[in-house]
């Protein structure tokens, strides 16, 4: 059985525990706790070097990069209906994941950083950093806004492991207060979509969570 290091606050990793819900895949979850730092111990960068979440160990496969991990998964499983066979479905769901982890969620992280990681520091967000990405965000915003125009989902009449990969870096959108408004399709598609699928609802770990731990922390 796959065995998947993660901490669910975290972009990715509630990207690849939701879209593993969404595959319906048997694995085994075990904690690492990104406030405490454990994604940089020395059992778990045996894993990923990288020192970041997420991490998954299947036998004597060792995987990162969460998109790699959704794109095993549903191939172990034979999952087509949420990652499809079909040539160009593929590439093109291939592509989704590819802009996602390249360009999409560096543009997005600035505003959780700044939004929710310098409060919960006790710090505050940083006008200039925001306005200084808010031209790039609105031009990405508005290419998966076209693309979202009369459909439900981003490749097929499902969700495929794209539209999971895809929201993940808005998973706090309002906490990280990501300029959405503007992108009605995209908007639309966010809390009328992904936000009522069962593996996205299950997956949910929210602000209270991350108070409560900064709390502890304090
Ligand atoms: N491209 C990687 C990105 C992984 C990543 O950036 N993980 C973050 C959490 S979302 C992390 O653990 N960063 C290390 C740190 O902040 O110490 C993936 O998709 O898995």
């Amino acid at each position: 059985m796959m065995k998947v290091y993660a901490d669910p606050i975290t972009v990715n990793c509630r990207k690849v525990l939701a879209g593993l819900a969404l595959l319906d895949a048997p694995y085994e979850h075990v904690h690492v706790d990104y406030f405490k730092g454990e994604q940089k111990d020395a059992a778990f960068t045996a894993l990923n070097p990288n020192a970041a979440l997420p991490a998954m160990v299947d036998g004597d496969l060792v995987l990162w990069e969460s998109n790699a991990i959704l794109q095993y998964a549903a191939d172990k499983l034979g999952r087509d209906s949420a990652y499809p066979q079909d040539l160009k479905t593929r590439a093109d769901i291939n592509r989704w994941l590819l802009w996602e982890s390249s360009t999409w969620f560096p543009s997005c992280y600035v505003y959780l950083v700044e939004n929710c990681v310098e409060p919960l520091l006790g710090g505050s967000a940083d006008p200039a950093v925001l306005d200084a990405q808010a031209a790039q965000f609105h031009k990405l915003a508005g290419i998966l806004d076209a693309r979202l125009a009369g459909r439900k989902w981003i490749a097929t009449d499902n969700p495929t492991i794209a539209d999971i990969a895809l929201a993940a870096p808005m998973h706090l959108h309002g906490w990280a207060c990501l300029p959405i408004a503007d992108h009605p399709n995209l908007k639309r598609w966010l809390t009328e979509s992904v936000e009522t699928l069962p593996c996205w609802r299950t997956t949910w770990v929210g602000e209270g969570f991350i108070t409560e731990r900064a709390a502890l922390a304090a």
